[in-house]
């Protein structure tokens, strides 16, 4: 495949855009080679700056649940942009994509639109703390819940740790009240909280792991997490900024079973466009500005734009059976790639809910915690991520990244993208 469009526009990029990208993931660091520059987009398929087609499974990293420019998107885009991109003031589609997030989400009473999702985890970490007149935080090893300054920590040495800053710039006055603990160890949160847990203010948590590429809770680990916070009057967040629509229409906390206090959302309630939420009971919402004394603001939050997009993407995935199918479809897609690994002779393994999906270059029978993903084959997810760019598959650029497939994605693409895989894992084998 020719890639010199997308080389001259890196190198080009390099001059004006630190690291020429906008966000990091996107420079391929992790897997090198120069990133692609991608020029469009049409249902379960990206073209690069070269016209090079890839079945696409980033999906813009969640927001293209539906595939990229949906009919029914781009019509309310278009009658929106009719009216104006954007007042500063209120309108009746915040109040629809509010009352529609009301409905789908049943922890959430009352929500609030914000345009990322950092701001949608900053806020609900300052309401947190508001509510509870509590600074502590706890958050998990391999989680990730934007670039806000308290959240950007590594888990020090030991089981219980005061958190190190995992970024240059981050103080680490903001950084010794964020606890790091060990996802899905219940013996870590429970030895924790008997020590400290009248000082917490939340957990946030994601529900379904995403950022460690996909790891799912230990059986009872989600239960633990609402009992501690219970027992010790801390608030439980759900970041399901990835998850939120995404594994079922309610979300990780609809397909577990357990209300969390709060709940963050963003990208698909966007279809694309900037935008993020965070919601929850009444009680702790009316903490909030102009209601209550939690601060939080935003010139953008409920953009006319956004929330046109967002709605027509709601309303489009609340039809009968619209995440049976994604279920369907990704699951033939890993049991293909199971297949084709076996027969290549790879260590490979997968987990996956509705629309989302990671694949793991392990040699364990099923990846459930951090400490296995790390130990993963890199070189070879490496490879297999050329091999399969190569063959016209684009996955996420980052063995610590989940995999989307869309209600665009059909017996094409995943045919299309099983015949790469199997070139792909021959690669691996020989
Ligand atoms: P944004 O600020 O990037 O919109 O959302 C932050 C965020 C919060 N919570 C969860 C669970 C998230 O997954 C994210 C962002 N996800 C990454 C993908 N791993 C965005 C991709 C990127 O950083 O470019």
């Amino acid at each position: 495949m020719n890639h010199e469009n997308s080389h001259n526009l890196y190198d080009l990029a390099l001059q004006y855009i630190p690291g020429g990208v906008n966000s990091p993931v996107r420079a391929f660091k992790s897997v090198g080679g120069d990133p692609l520059f991608i020029r469009s987009a049409e249902g379960a398929w990206v073209v690069d700056a070269d016209g090079n087609r890839y079945v696409d499974y980033v999906g813009a990293f969640g927001p293209m649940i539906l595939g990229h420019r949906h009919p029914q998107v781009i019509a309310a885009l278009k009658d929106q942009l009719d009216q104006g991109l954007g007042y500063g003031a209120s309108t009746e589609g915040e109040v629809k994509i509010a009352q529609k997030i009301c409905e789908l989400v049943p922890s959430i009473e009352q929500v609030r639109l914000v345009t990322s999702g950092t701001e949608a985890t900053m806020s609900a970490i300052r309401l947190a703390r508001g509510f509870t007149r509590r600074d502590k935080v706890v958050k998990f090893e391999g989680c990730y819940h934007g670039h806000v300054d308290g959240l950007l920590v590594k888990a020090g040495s030991g089981a219980l740790t005061l958190g190190e800053p995992d970024s240059l710039g981050v103080p680490k006055a903001y950084t010794k009240l964020t606890h790091v603990l060990p996802f899905n160890d219940t013996d870590a949160l429970e030895k924790f909280f008997n020590e400290h847990g009248d000082e917490v203010a939340c957990i946030i948590v994601e529900p379904i792991a995403g950022n460690m590429n996909f790891v799912p809770p230990a059986p009872g680990f989600l239960q633990a997490l609402r009992e501690v916070c219970d027992r010790h009057d801390s608030l439980l967040i759900f970041d399901e900024v990835m998850t939120g629509f995404r594994v079922a229409l309610g979300g990780a906390q609809a397909v577990h079973g357990i209300k969390p206090d709060l709940t963050t959302l963003g990208k698909v309630i966007g279809g694309g466009l900037p935008i993020g939420a965070f919601g929850g009971r009444r009680e702790i919402m009316d903490c909030i500005a102009p209601n209550g004394p939690v601060y939080q603001a935003g010139t953008l939050s409920g953009s006319p734009l956004a929330v046109a997009a967002g709605l027509a993407t709601l309303e489009a995935i609340s039809a009968p059976g619209f995440h049976d199918e994604l279920d369907r479809k990704a699951k033939n897609l890993l049991s293909g790639m199971s297949e084709r690994a076996v027969a290549a002779g790879v260590p490979f393994t997968s987990n996956q809910m509705g629309g989302m999906f990671g694949i793991f270059f392990s040699t364990e029978e099923k990846v459930g915690h951090f400490d296995q993903v790390t130990a993963c084959n890199m070189e070879h997810f490496r490879r297999f991520f050329h091999a399969m760019l190569d063959n016209g598959v684009y996955l996420a650029p980052s063995a610590f990244e989940a995999g989307f497939i869309s209600a665009a994605h059909t017996e094409e693409e995943i045919n299309t993208t099983l015949a790469a895989a199997e070139r792909a894992f021959q690669t691996l084998a020989s």
